[in-house]
């Protein structure tokens, strides 16, 4: 059995670790937790040791997706799972377990060569409550969603498809959509638990492994105070504000000092029980700075 609980964290390599901490912090207002590496920083979410590594780079792109088993049972019943479809996968050292701050891990990769990690038990820093890097009204929505969701490159939908739902997630393709090139896009989306999708790809070709991370607000005011300091920093709105039909959330698409995007959300609604796809999007989010890979008109 193979069953995936949440996206529990990723890594990301930067080249300018002090924009990031910027960024993070007074736009998007996460907590910087700075560990005692020169070669990265963490950010916090909630009161897990992190969900972000930030890692000192020459590259701007995704590092590693951390996907979450509910514990020990579940993360040995997962190495068999593996071993009978025929996936290759290391089981990590306690070196590298401690580097990620969990009980136990294993590393692979997707079918389209993106560092994928399987783990359990991540570090609960419970005796410090998370503490948002700017004035916020609520929280960030986890808990049993995860971190939020992310679009991942795939050179094989079919092969992506097949994997991810090997490894527990459930999903379709939600959107035929015409990109700029003519073409007809039918991307996939897929979730591992109420979040109505915490992985989608097919949305075009993609230069870096990852096009954006989508995370959520509890509080509609708090999104209304990112998309202010974005447009008052200038950053790049690459989708104006909107309203998605998949999971009815109001979000913007904004670019990060990498140069890939975050949308940023709130209000989503859980998973549907039956397939459905859209042709669009039920308001805005319309295309505005371009080369992100997202000038898409939704
Ligand atoms: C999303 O979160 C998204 O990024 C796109 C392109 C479509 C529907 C929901
Ligand atoms: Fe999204």
């Amino acid at each position: 059995m193979g069953q995936v609980t949440e996206l529990g964290y990723m890594g990301f390599n930067v080249t300018d670790l002090d924009a990031w901490r910027e960024y993070a912090t007074k736009c998007v207002g996460l907590e910087i937790e700075e560990g005692d590496r020169d070669d990265r920083f963490y950010l916090r979410m909630d009161n897990q040791h992190h969900r972000f590594v930030i890692h000192q780079s020459d590259e701007d792109d995704l590092a590693y997706a951390g996907w979450r088993v509910k514990g020990f049972e579940e993360f040995k019943a997962m190495q068999q799972h593996l071993k009978d479809n025929g996936v290759d996968f290391r089981v990590a050292s306690e070196e590298e377990c401690e580097e990620r701050f969990v009980l136990g891990l294993l590393k692979l990769e997707d079918p389209s060569g993106n560092p994928t990690e399987i783990f359990y038990s991540p570090q609960m820093d419970v005796m410090k409550p998370f503490h948002p890097g700017r004035p916020m009204y609520g929280k960030f929505l986890t808990g049993d969603q995860g971190i939020g969701h992310f679009i991942l490159r795939s050179f094989d939908d079919e092969a992506m498809y097949a994997f991810y739902s090997m490894l527990g997630f459930v999903g379709s393709v939600e959107y035929k959509i015409k990109l700029p090139n003519g073409m007809i896009a039918k991307p996939h989306f897929m979730h591992c638990n109420d979040r109505q999708h915490s992985l989608a790809f097919g949305l075009g070709p993609m230069e870096k492994k990852i096009n954006h991370l989508m995370l959520e607000y509890t509080e509609l005011d708090d999104l209304g105070l990112a998309h202010d300091t974005a447009r008052r920093e200038g950053i790049d709105v690459a989708m104006q504000l909107g309203k998605h039909s998949n999971d009815q959330a109001y979000t913007f698409y904004f670019a990060t000092p990498s140069g890939w995007l975050l949308e940023l959300g709130h209000g989503a609604r859980e998973a549907m029980r039956d397939q459905e796809h859209y042709t669009g999007d039920i308001f805005g989010h319309k295309p505005e700075a371009t080369g992100y890979g997202m000038n898409i008109d939704i």
